[in-house]
């Protein structure tokens, strides 16, 4: 089986030993490989570390579902300017076909890859009027649910004479999570950070807007790579405030990922992301009198007691009613247009049967 090579290229962009295995058991040669840059209008820009240039997509991909269209991050196959094919994915972030929520849709529920092959996520959160510790639970929640370990970035620790505070209700939330505040002012944070971006590794950030992410990139990467906020608004870019390079090669060897798809993300996974999120909650559930309580009005319900006691607070039991009340809509949903795929194909094959039959005649 073919190594890694040390002197390829490739892998200043985060090629692995894994990825090299899972190549050499596909039919193309290895001189073709690239990277996604990132993604505008059709056109890909890609790197092979040497290099970069801007592709286009096949026409099979563009024909092919949403689940198979490159996105940045993805390790594709290239000749000359035309992207041809997409090497199986680590892993992807993704939301439900957009647009669709709400509204009625003719196609089945699919799943829009947005970023793919992430090592890690930073979950980016400013300790100003952005610290809200239900939108963490969410961030928390949906990382968890598309299987990518996250980690919580507390940016703007600066802002505060003691921000221990912050860090330990973060801290709280998160279970196990790591919680590390950083700072432009005193760059307090960045040597703890810096270990997810060795060699090999990608990292995703996610957050709000004005969250820092920019301002983080700028500090992990030591100098002014990314327009943050203010530096966009002073050269008159308006709201636009991240360059169209999402992904970053970083001083520490691995790369580090800014994408505005990523922001957009809406639930789209029941998954176990509830579970890990709000671990106290299952933990207090299991003496519940029945064991498929609700939370919400059962007669011996243990979490209800908890917030009578003070134990758990209303707060946190309310966000996790709604963050349940979501993923049971998704996967209803779910169910509802697998079970139309699946009256169809029954058609079908009554169709089929019907025209043997008059054939048979
Ligand atoms: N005091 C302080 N301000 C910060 C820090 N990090 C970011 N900021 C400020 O917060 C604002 C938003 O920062 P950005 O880095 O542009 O935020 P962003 O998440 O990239 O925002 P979008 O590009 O809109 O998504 C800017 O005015 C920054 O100067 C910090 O550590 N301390
Ligand atoms: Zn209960």
């Amino acid at each position: 089986m073919n190594q890694l090579s040390h002197n390829d290229p490739k892998n200043r962009l985060g090629w692995t030993d894994t990825l090299e295995h899972r190549v050499t058991a596909l039919p193309i040669s290895p001189h073709t490989i690239a990277r996604v840059i990132s993604v505008q209008r059709g056109q890909f820009l890609v790197s092979d570390g040497v290099r970069e240039w801007l592709c286009t997509p096949a026409g099979r991909l563009k024909r092919a579902a949403n689940r198979d269209y490159p996105v940045t991050g993805d390790w594709v196959t290239i000749e000359a300017t035309i992207v041809t094919g997409v090497i199986p994915r680590t892993n992807f972030l993704s939301r439900g076909a957009a647009g669709s929520r709400g509204h009625r849709t003719d196609t089945a529920l699919r799943e829009q890859a947005i970023a793919a092959n992430i090592d890690t996520v930073f979950i980016v959160c400013g300790l100003d009027r952005d610290f809200n510790t239900r939108r963490l639970e969410r961030y928390l929640t949906l990382v968890h649910n598309q299987g990518i370990p996250p980690v919580v970035v507390l940016t703007k620790a600066d802002l505060h004479d003691d921000p221990t505070p912050f860090l330990e209700e973060a801290e709280a939330i998160a279970f196990g999570v790591p919680v590390v505040m950083t700072s432009i002012q005193d760059g307090r944070g960045k040597t703890e950070l810096e270990h997810w971006l060795e060699a090999g590794k990608t990292v995703a950030m996610i957050g709000s807007s004005g969250a820092g992410k920019s301002t983080l990139a700028n500090l992990l990467h030591g100098t002014d790579i990314q327009a943050t906020g203010a530096i966009s608004d002073s050269v008159g870019k308006g709201r636009h405030t991240t360059t169209v390079r999402e992904l970053l090669r970083m001083p520490q060897g691995g790369m580090l990922m800014d994408n505005p798809g990523i922001r957009e993300i809406a639930f789209h996974e029941e998954g176990d992301g509830l579970t890990s999120t709000f671990a106290d909650i299952q933990a207090l559930a299991e003496s519940c009198r029945f064991a498929d309580c609700s939370h919400e009005h059962e007669p011996g319900c243990a979490v209800l007691h908890a917030v009578q006691t003070g134990e758990l607070s209303q707060d946190r039991l309310d966000s996790y009613h709604k963050m349940a009340k979501e993923m049971e809509y998704i996967a209803s949903r779910r169910t509802k247009s697998a079970d139309r795929v699946e009256k169809e194909r029954w058609k079908n094959v009554a169709l089929h049967i019907k025209n043997l039959k008059k054939r048979n005649r």
